[in-house]
């Protein structure tokens, strides 16, 4: 099945909170934002652009009739600055004008002055000075000091990856509406539309019933508006109460891009311990997470950097800390992976540095410590239904891995300038919210009395087509037609208490939610056309609106039944609420069994480095995915090629630099490199691994959103080899993104 959204995408008849038909009464709204990274306020002159004509009213803390607090794990955000500023870009005020011309005018003429206190822009110097967000965490397994003393081998070395601008196509933004009795409708780009309803109804305080959020789409999300699409709506909806006046807020890229945080940037130390085999035996892991000036998502995010800090290996001796460093940056915030990649890239870099000392392929050894079936994590989970080996021996039999390195090893041995590089990359990727009280979701599902259907879900549309794999579920297990079954808007009146759309789970959540309800209306029209046809409900199936008994087509319909139901008065709406079974984690111990299952794969990336100018090309990447039993190929390649692609950029080109005074440098498109076409693989082939699927996911259609961005990573070390093959002096490194500068210096360095 297509994306439902394909038609109206295709002819720009989708709609975003920016077409949204506005009230001829809208204001619009602008954030006037700290030019300093760190200072005390000493005053704010708001006199001119006061004076402006045109402009409304100017918003600040002093507004606030419930709490300036937006923080959600830790309240430690205040929507606007009130005696201090922690990052550039924080905001400040909100200007509200009848154009958003005039605020931008009005912005200009806002002075202010503040007196400067010191800076930290790097996780490191943030360690250094005791600067952190909450204690640290630590997970651990076995004992690591003594076995380091057994070890054969030992290695250690330190990493740094970069941060990453999400860059949604739609920016964020938002439009509030007066209702009546002082309630509000949001209409929000938000992956939270529960978030945004709560922090909206805390910081106006009013009761949450008072607030309606009703999201249509997201011109993307990849984590960035998981919680950080709240502020925007928060601000529209202090406005409103205020003015009882629709107020939109859409933010244009400039302010988008300094005003938000983004992946976080992590530094980190290892160390590694092998045998005479290259069993990894201990692993020992310091992760220093630069957060940003606030909590936002970060310590959920640290959480998850440490559940997949061995990635797809087995290692019995792991002792690993991580620590969320405060620094005057924007709040770092979910990004696609939600700090696994930064994990699973020291590991890599750790196995990358042994193999480089000891002379051999990064592959043998990552190989001989693949995860098998009853392996323990370090979180004590036990893998099982693992996937890892068939995905890595699927990866070298059907690619045919010998013929490519034999291939490589030609072209390099035939060529001076042009060096190939070719590397590994398994990846396992645990499917839940780590934070085990956020796995439920509910469905409302009605049938309406001429035999259509509407379902609302918890779940955002963003552009991972979760829409069209909630309708594959219920026009399935309804029994009808596809073009019956409509999806609704996600809309907080409908279905309460969500969980944000993340962590990759929000089909299986939401759609194990639609299949309940959908499976509880079946049964009660069963009921119905059993009466109506003197049969056993038992022999009774419904498919594309035929009802059919003993497998063959009676002269009853789906609406004929439907309306008999009406007659004898059947509840036709059902309202289903799935949690996640069998999942726990015991944060005391740091034990548990956090993740319903997890998803596995394999990546052979091939590139080739230009070694006089330092530019590459990435030649190919071949994964074996594990999709389990997918429902929708076409999708979930899709959400492949698309976490592939981004990836890729992390790693490669998409450079995130802020100056020593926390002023956002890469900030514009032509600073801010993102992949385009060229950069993109030149051959990208998946072939989806054979397995049964697991019983956890929506029809045994494994969770795809997030894992395979990890795939990008076998980039890094790609291109790593190739300069290898060129420079035999070359000392590895683990700084990325591996631009093209960094490509030259390593290509010519002794
Ligand atoms: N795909 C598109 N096209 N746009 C997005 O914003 N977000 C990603 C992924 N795929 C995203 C996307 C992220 S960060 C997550 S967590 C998942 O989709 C969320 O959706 P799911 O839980 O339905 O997979
Ligand atoms: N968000 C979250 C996530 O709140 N918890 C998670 O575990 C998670 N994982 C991935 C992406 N977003
Ligand atoms: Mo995705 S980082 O869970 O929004």
């Amino acid at each position: 099945m297509k994306n439902i959204d394909s038609y109206t995408h295709l002819r720009g008849e989708s709609l975003f909170v920016d077409d949204i038909i506005t009230r001829q009464d809208t204001l619009y709204g602008l954030v006037f934002d700290s030019p300093k990274a760190h200072g005390k306020i000493i005053a704010v002159n708001y006199a001119k652009a006061e004076a402006v004509h045109g402009v409304i009213k100017i918003f600040t803390y002093k507004d606030v009739r419930g709490e300036n607090q937006i923080g959600g794990i830790i309240p430690d955000e205040p929507l606007w600055a009130e005696k201090e500023v922690h990052f550039q870009g924080q905001p400040i005020a909100f200007i509200v004008a009848e154009s958003e011309q005039i605020a931008k005018k009005a912005r200009k003429l806002i002075t202010i002055e503040i007196e400067e206190l010191p800076i930290i822009t790097t996780a490191k110097e943030a360690k250094a000075k005791g600067s952190f967000i909450n204690a640290p965490r630590s997970f651990n397994l076995g004992d690591t000091a003594s076995t380091f003393k057994k070890c054969k081998h030992v290695f250690s070395g330190n990493t740094f990856s970069n941060g990453q601008e999400h860059l949604y196509l739609e920016t964020q933004g938002a439009y509030a509406i007066p209702m009546e009795n002082g309630n509000i409708k949001i209409i929000s780009s938000t992956q939270g539309p529960t978030s945004v309803q709560k922090m909206a109804a805390q910081v106006l305080g009013i009761a949450m019933h008072k607030i309606e959020v009703d999201v249509t789409r997201l011109g993307g999300g990849f984590g960035g508006k998981e919680d950080q699409a709240t502020p925007w709506a928060v601000m529209a909806a202090v406005a409103v109460q205020y003015l009882k006046k629709p107020v939109k807020f859409i933010l244009n890229r400039h302010d988008d891009l300094r005003m938000t945080g983004k992946r976080h940037p992590y530094d980190a130390t290892f160390k590694i311990g092998l045998d005479k085999d290259f069993n990894i035996l201990a692993y020992d892991v310091e992760f220093l997470q630069n957060s940003g000036a606030a909590a936002d998502l970060s310590p959920a995010i640290a959480e998850r950097t440490l559940f997949h800090a061995t990635n797809s290996y087995y290692i019995p001796n792991v002792s690993s800390i991580v620590h969320s460093c405060k620094t005057n940056l924007p709040p770092n915030t979910a990004f696609r992976g939600f700090g696994g990649p930064q994990g699973m890239f020291v590991i890599e870099s750790a196995i990358a540095k042994a193999a480089s000392e000891l002379k051999i392929n990064k592959r043998i050894i990552q190989e001989r410590n693949l995860l098998v079936e009853n392996d323990t994590f370090s979180y004590g989970q036990i893998a099982t239904q693992v996937e890892m080996k068939n995905t890595w021996n699927t990866a070298i039999k059907d690619f045919e891995l010998a013929k490519i390195e034999s291939r490589i090893t030609k072209f390099n041995n035939e060529n001076t300038l042009f060096k190939k590089g070719i590397a590994l990359m398994p990846i396992t990727f645990g499917i839940s919210f780590t934070n085990t009280p956020m796995n439920h979701a509910r469905a409302l599902v009605h049938i309406y009395q001429d035999g259509s259907v509407g379902v609302s879900t918890g779940a955002v549309e963003m552009g991972q087509s979760v829409n069209t794999k909630m309708l594959q579920v219920a026009y399935k297990t309804l029994g009808v037609r596809s073009k019956n079954v409509k999806l609704e808007t996600t809309n907080t009146t409908r279905v309460a208490n969500t969980s944000p759309t993340a962590a990759s789970a929000t089909a299986d959540l939401n759609g194990k939610a639609v299949l309940k309800a959908c499976k509880i209306l079946k049964n009660r029209l069963k009921k119905v056309a059993s009466k109506l046809l003197k049969v056993d409900e038992k022999e009774i199936r419904f498919k594309k609106n035929e009802v059919i008994v003993n497998g063959e087509l009676t002269a009853l319909t789906w609406k004929q039944v439907v309306s008999q139901a009406m007659l004898d008065r059947v509840a036709l709406t059902e309202n289903a609420h799935y949690v996640t079974p069998k999942i726990h984690f015991d944060k005391t111990k740091e034990k548990g069994h956090p993740f319903a299952y997890h998803v596995y794969g394999t990546a052979i990336t091939e590139v080739t480095v230009d070694c006089i100018r330092g530019v590459y090309e990435i030649d190919a990447v071949k994964i074996v995915h594990d999709f389990g039993q997918s429902m929708n190929l076409g999708i979930d390649i899709g959400q492949v090629e698309g976490a592939l692609a981004q990836g890729i950029g992390w790693m490669t080109m998409e450079e995130i630099a802020y100056d020593k005074k926390g002023k956002l440098l890469s900030n514009t498109l032509s600073s801010y490199k993102v992949p385009d076409v060229f950069a993109a693989a030149k051959e990208v082939a998946i072939i989806p691994l054979e397995t049964q699927g697991n019983k956890m996911a929506i029809k045994k259609s494994k969770a795809v959103g997030e894992p395979p961005l990890m795939y990008g990573i076998g980039t890094y070390f790609a291109i790593q080899n190739a300069i290898k093959a060129f420079n035999s002096k070359h000392v590895i490194k683990f700084n990325s993104p591996f631009t093209p500068e960094k490509v030259l210096i390593s290509l010519y360095e002794d």
